[in-house]
Formats: structure tokens, sequence, C-alpha cells
């Protein structure tokens, strides 16, 4: 059986395609609605089907995995009877933006799903913070969406020449990715940005107060979102939007607008970190040995870059702050892991244990 053509022109505004309505062909056949979350709030979510809006509840797809648990952009199969109604499945992900929740518990936290450009907002209001830059950058390269970065605020930089600097000193530490400039308050870039979002599904990502819900409206052409009242206090504060949200955009395109991050931990993102610094990447190829670690080795292309100038210093040592962390964070989900499986060895133990005993029991 195959999608119909209500399901088409309902959903295609939201992204739905000939290979979604492939993948959700079984479920299709078993008398499930199509529909993609569009927020997800405490064990529900609103879902955007043919048939309109629709809450559901969550809880039979959610098996205490954190990565399992349906996200602002997934596709899903919804029970279309029943109250409650029920999501039953989601659709594979083609792309998923995971940060790791907190230092304590290694666990990854689903951000956006099937997202394909992510747009990383930072604002020209405050100082540009390049680590963070890297840190997002790397988040959104590790997703499979290509990232964009996009200085907020421009009007608030009336000098050129200090705005091309700004400019300049973001490429240099996003190689790869687009710089934009805009300004939501007078419209300035915009349509570079329009243009960008146009097409498959974008995420805003970025600090609270960056600017990101104001894109949003202006994208959107219409005030859907609460913006924060006072714009001098970035990154400050409470946070204005408090749930990730999927918009159809007016010219084509879906955005997701999602609550400002205050920190983001890399959660198992090392080829994201490595396309963050490709230059690095790239010169290390050149090191005399293959595992230079760029510190006192002889013939280090890494650091005879950094002594003539050619690659920053902050540059490496963010690129080596990041990896560490991700390392931290790999070993420690593995000890999880780890811990688990020797916890299920013992269980399984136990029950072979007292499985033989009773074995022995019916034979004594
Ligand atoms: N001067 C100026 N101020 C802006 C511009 N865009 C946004 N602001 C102000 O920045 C403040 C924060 O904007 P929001 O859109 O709420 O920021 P946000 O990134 O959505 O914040 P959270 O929802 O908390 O993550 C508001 O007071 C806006 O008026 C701009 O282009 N120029
Ligand atoms: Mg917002
Ligand atoms: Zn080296």
């Amino acid at each position: 059986m195959t999608s119909t053509s209500a399901e088409f022109s309902a959903l295609a505004p939201y992204g739905w395609d000939e290979s979604w309505a492939e993948a959700f062909a079984p479920f299709e056949a078993d008398g499930l609605l199509p529909g993609r979350v569009v927020r997800v709030d405490r064990g529900q979510c609103d879902v955007v089907t043919a048939d309109g809006n629709v809450r559901a509840d969550t809880e039979f797809v959610v098996p205490r995995d954190p990565m399992k648990v349906v996200c602002t952009g997934d596709w899903v199969a919804v029970d279309p009877g029943g109250d409650p109604r029920y999501v039953r499945a989601y659709l594979p992900r083609r792309t998923a933006f995971v940060r790791s929740t907190s230092s304590k518990r290694s666990e990854g936290q689903i951000l956006a799903a099937n997202v394909d450009h992510a747009v990383v907002a930072v604002s020209l209001a405050v100082e540009l913070d390049l680590g963070r830059v890297e840190r997002f950058l790397a988040l959104a390269w590790e997703s499979g969406a290509q990232p964009v970065v996009v200085l907020t605020k421009a009007d608030l930089v009336p000098d050129p020449v200090t705005l091309a600097h700004l400019v300049q000193d973001v490429e240099t530490s996003a190689p790869g990715v687009p710089v934009l400039t805009v300004s939501a308050l007078h419209g300035d870039g915009l349509d570079v940005l329009v243009a960008l979002v146009g097409s498959g599904t974008s995420v805003l990502l970025g600090q609270s107060g960056a600017g990101k819900s104001t894109l949003a409206n202006a994208l959107v052409g219409a005030d859907v979102m609460d913006v924060q009242a006072a714009r001098d206090v970035d990154g400050k504060g409470r946070h204005t939007t408090t749930t990730r949200n999927l918009l159809a955009l007016p010219s084509g395109g879906v955005l997701i607008d999602t609550p400002g991050l205050r920190g983001v931990g890399l959660f198992d993102a090392e080829t994201g970190v490595g396309q963050v610094f490709t230059e690095i990447e790239e010169l290390a190829e050149r090191c005399r040995f293959q595992d230079c670690a760029h510190e006192s080795e002889p013939g280090c292309a890494v650091r005879s870059a950094v002594e003539n100038g050619e690659l920053p210093q902050r540059r490496l040592e963010s690129y080596r702050k990041l990896l560490r962390e991700n390392q931290w964070i790999v070993a420690k989900t593995d000890a999880r892991a780890r811990a688990e499986l020797r916890r299920e060895y013992r269980r399984k133990g136990a029950e072979g244990k007292a499985a033989l005993e009773a074995k022995r029991g019916r034979w004594a």
C-alpha cells in the first residue's frame, strides 16, 4: 500500500516525500497515520497529520533510552483511534542532533531529528566566543546536517570594517561553513537566509537571547514565537523559548526553533570535531609521526604552522579541548555500557546457576 495523495498534499509542506512514504508503508498497512512531530513536552507530542494536528502520547516508544525518545522533527506512526492516541513508532532518522545531558550522567539527548541545515545563531551584541561556536559546529557536523553560522543583530555593529573582521574571525574557526550576518531589526541579510532555509529542514541553535525566535518570526512572516522582552541580556536570565517547535515556512522549507542552550556537551562527536578543525587534521597528515600529539614530537607540521603564524594557537587549544572532552565522554559511556554488560552477565550467570542447580536437583 502507498501513501495517499491527501497525505502528500497535507504533509509535503513539512517535508514528506517518496522515500518517507516508502519507509512508512508497513505502518500504513497496519492502518496507522503518518505525521511529523512539531513539538514535544513531558511524554506527549503534537503531530501534524493529514487529519490535522493531533496530540499523542509517546509512552509506547520510550523504552527508557533517551536516544529512542520521540523528538521534534521525527516522522512517526500514530494510532488514529483511541484516547489518548499513541505514537507507535518513529521512522529511521536521516540525521539527529545529540548532546550529552549532563556531566554526571553520560547519556545522549536528542535535540532534533531529520534536519538538513543547522543554523547556529551567534549574537553580535556580546563578545564573540569562538570556542563556543566551534562546539556548536561540532555538534552540528556530527548530526549529519550542513551547518551555517548566522551572526545576528548586525545593526549593533554599524562599522563595516569591524563587522568584516568579526566575520573573518568566525570564518577562520569554521572551515566549510557559510557565515552570514543578519539584522532581524532592519531586515538586512535575511534574503540570503530565506534562500538557505527554503529547502529541507533547518534548525536554529544557539544561546538564549541570540535572536533565534526573532529570526523564526522574520522567516515565517508572523509573530508565531515569543521573543525575549529586553534585548541587552543575551545568554542570561530566563529562556524565552522552552520547547522545540517545528514550523512550515510560507516560502518553502521547514524550521525548528529551539530553546537556548547554555552549554552543549559533546556526545560521541569525534567526526564532528574533526570537521570543525579540518585544517589541523590536514596539517597532521604531514607530521613525521602518524600518532603525533602535536606537543613535543620532532617534525610536527601542526606546531610549525602555529609557529609561523599559519594556524592560530587558540584553534589548536580549542581542538585539543574538544577532543579531550569527547574522549572523556566516550570513555564514560563505554564504562557505563561495560558496567551494564557486567550486570547483565551476573544476572544471566545467576539464572544459569539457578537452572543448573534445578537440573542437578532433578537428577539428585
Ligand atoms: N538590535 C537587535 N536586536 C535583536 C535582533 N534580533 C533579536 N533581537 C533582540 O534580542 C532579544 C532576544 O531575542 P529572542 O529571539 O527571544 O532570542 P532567542 O534566541 O529566541 O532566545 P531563547 O528563546 O531564550 O533561546 C530580543 O529582545 C530581540 O528583540 C536584531 O536583529 N537586532
Ligand atoms: Mg527563542
Ligand atoms: Zn604533529
